[in-house]
């Protein structure tokens, strides 16, 4: 035993020894072997495409159970995108389909011939129910099914629901599959078909070339994958784009790792966050206010709107002479307008600031909290005022699965979330966009709040818009705004001055922006009016946030800034005229609005220090008289050291824009000086936001804290 380990050892020895003399040889081959290669390429391809139906039949002939397991789930995936996404017929989740089922089917070579039909069986039935369970979910919420929910979806088979509204016959269809195989199993095994010789040696060499075959698809499949496509299969909420690109099965199984993560991170450093929690609120606790803005909307009801991607400038701009937001202008210069207010979400766009919003933490580090972390507790707007007897509810006009928000709008305190599929009428010539449009939604919205209003004493809702939402084509056809650029030039050869109108924002995406968000604005206006007439407004306190910047390229607001009308596109940079719209206008310029508004118009001011979403339940939850203890923002009208962190680590105070990333900032007003002790406070303050506010989300530490603060209390 021994001497052959020696032997091994010299072995390899040896073929390391000759390593650098091999691929010598190899790369001086090369040229010669590649004309070889290139000289013999037609007439192999020949062969091989002559020989290519009889190597098929004998190949399908000696290998029916991998040929059917292949082809029967390629089949089966296809009909599941036949019945739900429609997209049967793209190549892309074909290859990535096929790639996934031939690398799987690879490993049944390394069993015998005769064992081989219980490691196919078994995965024919996983990827039959994968196809199977996501028909029947998508009939039900037109989304596929995760992991993560399969607590959530069990509910819509529970009690109550009889099956026969659950499940339609074509969920059924993709049950032949097994079903055959089963039927093919007992037929060759009646014809003696395992009973062939197979050596070692073969079933390896089997195995690679399968796996092969498989690995050369999954390469072609890559090809087509964009930087999007990576990054929403990682983000993996758009389940819908997944499946159409990825196809089932990769989406399915990158489900199942995304949907394990939460499961497996908490099982780690729980006793390093825990203390780093304790440490934090013990250093800045979460004190409850005490200005003259406590108190002062207590037992009000409230109307907060979530405006879809409303950026702040949009306030301040008008496009020939016509202004883009003029409700939003006349609302904020009604009522308490904090104008320099920061959305601060991360992958989970809206879904990251509703929960900013209603929690005071920032989002999650990895993934997003509604997607991945919604069975955490958290403290949140909903749930304090439910303590006050509030009803308290979301009214959204887009699928309910979307973001998750059926499940994590319970789990974040409304009573009830009223959706697209459940709660509004959507007539063909309603829809714009992803959905039911703003005018349509928020006038169904003012009849149901003013049942809510006769039967509740206290309410709270949340009205989540979506006509301005990216790409801004919502409109298409039916333009309002005139996007055009109009000057007078004299003609060179008529000598007369001339108006002439140059395209300009007509249909670029700033331009198409401004056209749905001119949009969202009348409807604003429309909900207003509607809600006034309707006597909503008397007692009623209005709310309104920008979710998140529009999120459209530097470029096309330094094209809208620095337009030369004579050649009809941008300055040239060496133009004395042009002024860059640099990295860090951009991040500034990413502000939202958030008003605070009453009919009375009793509160009206302009707020310019920095706030951030997680100020607003201290700010408005002092106003309404509710408070939470795990806050990590701040009532604006009661701290001085007004602190903005991004979800990336980067911060903003009213002196200075820092960009952690490059260790570089801009200070915001001529004439200030700081110190580098400035940077390194707020540097080290906005790591300790992200990490602990993280800490909670992952390790549940506000459960947790409530918890052993309950034994401690029955121990005494
Ligand atoms: C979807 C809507 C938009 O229902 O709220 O979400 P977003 O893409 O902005 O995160
Ligand atoms: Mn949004």
């Amino acid at each position: 035993m021994a001497k052959e380990k020696k032997n091994r050892l010299k072995k390899i020895k040896k073929s390391f020894k000759e390593m650098p003399k091999k691929v010598k040889i190899f790369f001086k081959n090369l040229p010669n072997n590649t004309k070889v290669f290139i000289k013999n390429l037609p007439s192999n391809t020949k062969t091989f495409i002559k020989n290519f139906p009889h190597n098929t039949k004998f190949f399908v002939k000696n290998n029916a159970l991998f040929t059917f397991f292949v082809i029967s789930n390629l089949i089966n995936s296809i009909l599941l995108r036949t019945f739900t996404v429609k997209n049967f017929t793209a190549i892309s989740p074909i290859l990535a389909d096929a790639a996934f089922v031939l690398i799987i089917a690879s490993f049944a070579f390394l069993f015998k011939p005769k064992n081989r039909f219980k490691y196919f069986i078994t995965w024919e039935i996983i990827l039959t129910l994968v196809c199977l369970i996501n028909s029947m979910y998508y009939s039900n919420y037109v989304s596929f099914t995760s992991f993560s929910l399969i607590a959530t979806s069990m509910q819509i088979f529970g009690v109550g629901d009889a099956l026969e509204n659950v499940v339609e016959i074509k969920d059924f269809c993709y049950i032949w599959a097994p079903i055959i195989f089963f039927y093919l199993n007992y037929s060759l095994k009646r014809r003696g078909y395992f009973d062939k010789n197979f050596d070692r040696e073969k079933r390896k060499t089997k195995f690679a070339q399968a796996l092969g075959a498989g690995i050369i698809v999954l390469i072609c499949f890559l090809m087509t994958v964009t930087g999007t496509d990576i990054s929403r299969l990682y983000k993996q909420w758009n389940r819908e784009y997944v499946v159409m690109k990825f196809g089932i099965y990769i989406y399915q199984a990158n489900d199942l790792v995304a949907s394990l993560k939460p499961q497996i991170s908490p099982l780690f450093g729980y006793d390093a966050a825990a203390k780093e929690f304790r440490e934090y609120y013990d250093e800045y606790p979460s004190e409850e206010s005490d200005n003259k803005y406590t108190d002062i909307f207590k037992g009000k009801n409230v109307i907060a709107i979530h405006a879809e991607s409303i950026q702040n400038f949009l306030l301040d701009t008008e496009i020939n002479g016509v202004e883009i937001t003029p409700n939003l202008k006349r609302l904020a210069s009604e009522g308490l307008y904090f104008s320099n207010f920061y959305a601060q979400e991360s992958v989970g766009t809206s879904s990251d600031s509703e929960f900013t919003y209603n929690t005071s933490l920032l989002p999650a580090g990895s993934g997003t909290v509604f997607v991945s972390y919604w069975d955490r507790e958290y403290v949140t707007i909903p749930k304090l005022l439910k303590e006050q007897n509030y009803y308290t509810f979301s009214m959204h006009a887009n699928k309910p699965n979307f973001w998750n928000r059926e499940v994590m709008h319970k789990q974040l305190g409304y009573d009830k979330f009223y959706s697209y599929t459940n709660d509004f009428e959507i007539k063909d010539e309603d829809i714009l966009g992803l959905g039911l449009n703003d005018k349509s939604f928020f006038s169904q919205a003012v009849d149901k709040i003013k049942n809510i209003d006769s039967k509740y004493e206290n309410w709270y809702g949340v009205l989540i818009m979506l006509t301005n939402h990216t790409p801004f084509t919502a409109l298409e056809g039916q333009e309002e705004l005139d996007l055009t650029y109009k000057y007078k030039k004299v003609n060179e050869q008529t000598g007369v001055e001339e108006e002439v109108t140059n395209d300009y924002l007509t249909d670029t995406i700033l331009g198409n922006y401004f056209e749905t968000a001119h949009y969202a604005d009348e409807a604003i206006g429309e909900l207003v009016d509607k809600l006034d007439r309707e006597g909503l407004l008397e007692d009623t306190v209005l709310v309104i946030y920008g979710d998140h910047d529009a999120k459209i390229k530097r470029s096309e607001y330094d094209y809208y800034y620095n337009y030369d009308p004579e050649t009809d596109s941008k300055l040239d940079e060496d133009d004395p005229r042009y002024e860059e719209f640099t990295k860090y206008d951009y991040e500034l310029n990413r502000k939202v609005p958030f008003i605070i508004w009453t009919k009375d118009g009793e509160y009206q001011k302009e707020i310019k220090d920095v706030m951030g979403m997680y100020d607003v339940l201290p700010t408005l939850g002092n106003m309404l008289g509710i408070h939470s203890d795990y806050a990590l923002g701040h009532d604006i009208f009661s701290d001085d050291d007004h602190f903005v962190v991004f979800p990336n680590g980067n911060w903003l105070t009213n002196k200075m824009y820092y960009d952690s990333q490059n260790g570089e900032g801009i200070l915001l007003n001529e004439g200030d000086i700081i110190s580098s002790d400035y940077i390194e406070k707020y540097t080290e303050r906005a790591e300790k936001e992200v990490t602990v506010s993280n800490d909670i989300i992952v390790h549940d530490l506000i459960k947790k804290t409530k918890e052993s603060e309950k034994i401690k209390g029955e121990n005494k």
